[in-house]
């Protein structure tokens, strides 16, 4: 076997993975492997259970992208037995998927990948009033005087000072490849600060329309949460517990926080860090081809309506032409095992559409513990997904593409103006810092609807009309014999689909195919690298291979998350197998 470099763990994402990667003669990254490290069985535990609360265990294969596999859940069973939901229901789902992502993108942003261009120690050096002039000069963000940035640099300086960095521990500081001035480092640190504050406000919408987060409330059929015409007090005074113009003057200032949040910082500070890093757009890419599977229904309606965010997929880089994708087309959709710690009852080199799909943990070949990974056999919990045989990348970079492709105005105009700041051409975002911006502005996309879809929910609570949930198909003895269906959504990470196949009311089998699956799975049967593998594998010389930074950046860029990828949280592979048998 080759000697390879070897990053395991990969910090600062969510889940267990790890990278291993071949260097050439050149220095540069020749090819590389993503083993997710930690089995899960979330497909088994649905098994036998009725439908209608697949999503409560589904929501809990990630508390990160929290919420969007109930969704997904609730949509596949709707498809299945032909729900159709209110209008008010979807209005709520898109306010609260779209809250996911403004919460989910700022905090990868600061906590999961800023720190991967911004030196923590480098910020101590930085003299506070130049910080304020250079935030000043970027944004009208009201935080910014000097005062403010003595005080954060402060308090990081008391942090590294007694010798516990804390949530700071661990970074490659001081390496040769970080460029940023301390005081761009300096500001950057005050918003990775400011962003863990923010937070706590933008969760707020999941708790009013789902009661709680992370994991908020789903039905089938609509949404938990009752709205009200009337004030917000009860007959008898109380406070009402319906939703109600009080609860929804709440979302409307929360929304006017994210906006402002997104405008005002996320967004200056992506570009003004990808200024430094000019040459991150230029490496990193990896595949090529993007796939989206849709979401948000622009008038209400999931059936028949427009989506937001157009489904397709764009292959080599050719935004002039999208096929269309078919989630029910078995020729289209596939998970392969071939290099995976997986068995097929139909081969390992075969290919499964999720329908048929099978999570069976009977694969006897070496598992972790190992010195190495397995290559040219299996080395991941991961299956390998492909969109007619073809490996795809999903995700923010997906979305922007493909709004882009279609002509949306808004994402021409973002995506031109930022590109055009930064002096790059179009294809600068087929790269590792194309993803972290076109994440940035995907938030804005997003963020600035969400007040949209709040004015049509007050419009119909105005016209008195208040429905959220379709009951007609609630009682399981209305239902078919035999049903299947699929729901599908944009995830923050990207496409997510959850396949179900429901027998005499219960289901017999469930399948979910996540964001990171598409991005971070190993090779297929004919040995074709996913997304994080070839990103790896275009253009990455390391300054010092026993900090490999550059790894962490273009890893980072497609913020992974494992917990989803490989749907029980239980490291114990053997352990599992007893669940599935009992
Ligand atoms: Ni656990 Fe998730 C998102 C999903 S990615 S974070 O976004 O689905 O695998
Ligand atoms: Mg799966």
């Amino acid at each position: 076997m080759n000697k390879r470099i070897v990053v395991d763990p990969i910090t600062r994402i969510e889940g267990h993975l790890r990278i291993e990667a071949e260097l050439g003669e050149d220095g540069a990254i020749k090819s590389a492997y993503s083993s997710g490290t930690m089995v899960r069985g979330i497909e088994l535990i649905l098994k036998g259970r009725d439908p209608r609360e697949a999503w409560a265990f589904a929501q809990r294969i990630c508390g990160v992208c929290t919420l969007v596999h109930g969704l997904a859940s609730v949509r596949a069973v709707e498809n299945a037995l032909g729900y159709d939901i209110p209008a008010n229901a979807q209005l709520i789902r898109n306010l609260m998927v779209g809250a996911q992502y403004v919460h989910d993108h700022v905090m990868h942003f600061y906590h999961l990948h800023a720190l991967d261009w911004v030196d923590v120690v480098s910020a101590l050096k930085a003299d506070p009033k130049a910080t304020s002039e250079l935030a000043q000069s970027i944004s009208s963000y009201a935080k910014s005087s000097p005062g403010y940035f003595a005080d954060v640099q402060k308090k990081v300086k008391t942090f590294v000072e007694s010798g516990q960095l804390g949530i700071f521990a661990n970074g490659f500081w001081g390496h040769p490849e970080y460029r940023l001035p301390p005081e761009a480092n300096l500001m950057a640190l005050a918003h990775y600060l400011e962003a863990l504050a923010w937070q706590r406000d933008v969760v707020q919408i999941h708790t009013i329309f789902g009661g709680k987060n992370p994991h908020p409330n789903f039905l089938v059929g609509g949404v938990p949460a009752p709205l009200s015409a009337g004030p917000g007090t009860a007959g008898d005074g109380s406070a009402s517990t319906a939703v109600n113009i009080v609860t929804l003057n709440q979302v409307r200032a929360i929304i006017k926080s994210m906006r402002d949040f997104v405008e005002q910082v996320y967004i200056p500070d992506t570009l003004a860090i990808a200024g430094f890093y000019k040459d991150w757009f230029a490496r990193g890419e990896g595949l090529g081809n993007f796939m989206t599977y849709g979401d948000f229904p622009a008038d209400g309606h999931a059936k028949n309506s427009s989506l937001l965010i157009p489904a397709g997929v764009i292959l080599n880089r050719d935004l002039s032409h999208i096929e269309p994708v078919d989630l029910n087309d078995p020729q289209q959709i596939q998970e392969f095992a071939a290099h995976s710690w997986y068995e097929y009852s139909v081969g390992k080199e075969a290919g499964l559409h999720p329908y048929v799909g099978e999570t069976n943990l009977a694969y006897s070949g070496p598992k972790p513990p190992y010195e190495q990974l397995d290559v040219e056999k299996s080395y991941s919990w991961l299956k390998a997904p492909r969109w007619r045989n073809k490996a795809v990348e999903v995700g923010p970079l997906a979305r922007v593409l493909m709004l882009y492709a279609k002509g949306h105005e808004q994402t021409r105009e973002l995506t031109d103006g930022a590109l055009k700041k930064l002096d790059l051409p179009l294809t600068a975002m087929f790269s590792t810092m194309g993803r972290t911006a076109a994440r940035a502005l995907e938030t804005k996309i997003i963020a600035d609807q969400m007040d949209g879809w709040l004015d049509s929910l007050l419009a119909n609570i105005n016209r008195g009309e208040v429905s959220v949930h379709n009951n007609v198909l609630w009682d399981p003895a209305t239902w078919p014999a035999k049903a299947r269906g699929v729901g599908f959504m944009e995830a923050p990470r990207g496409a997510l689909a959850h396949w179900v196949v429901i027998k005499d009311g219960k289901i017999e089998n469930y399948q979910a195919v996540v964001p990171s699956t598409w991005n971070a799975g190993p090779r297929d049967a004919t040995g074709q690298s996913g997304a994080y593998e070839a990103a790896l594998a275009d253009r990455h010389q390391l300054a010092d291979a026993k900090q490999p930074l550059e790894i962490q950046r273009t890893i980072h860029s497609f913020d992974p998350c494992l917990a989803c990828a490989v749907h029980v949280v239980d490291p114990d592979g053997a352990e599992l197998v007893s669940i599935e048998v009992t």
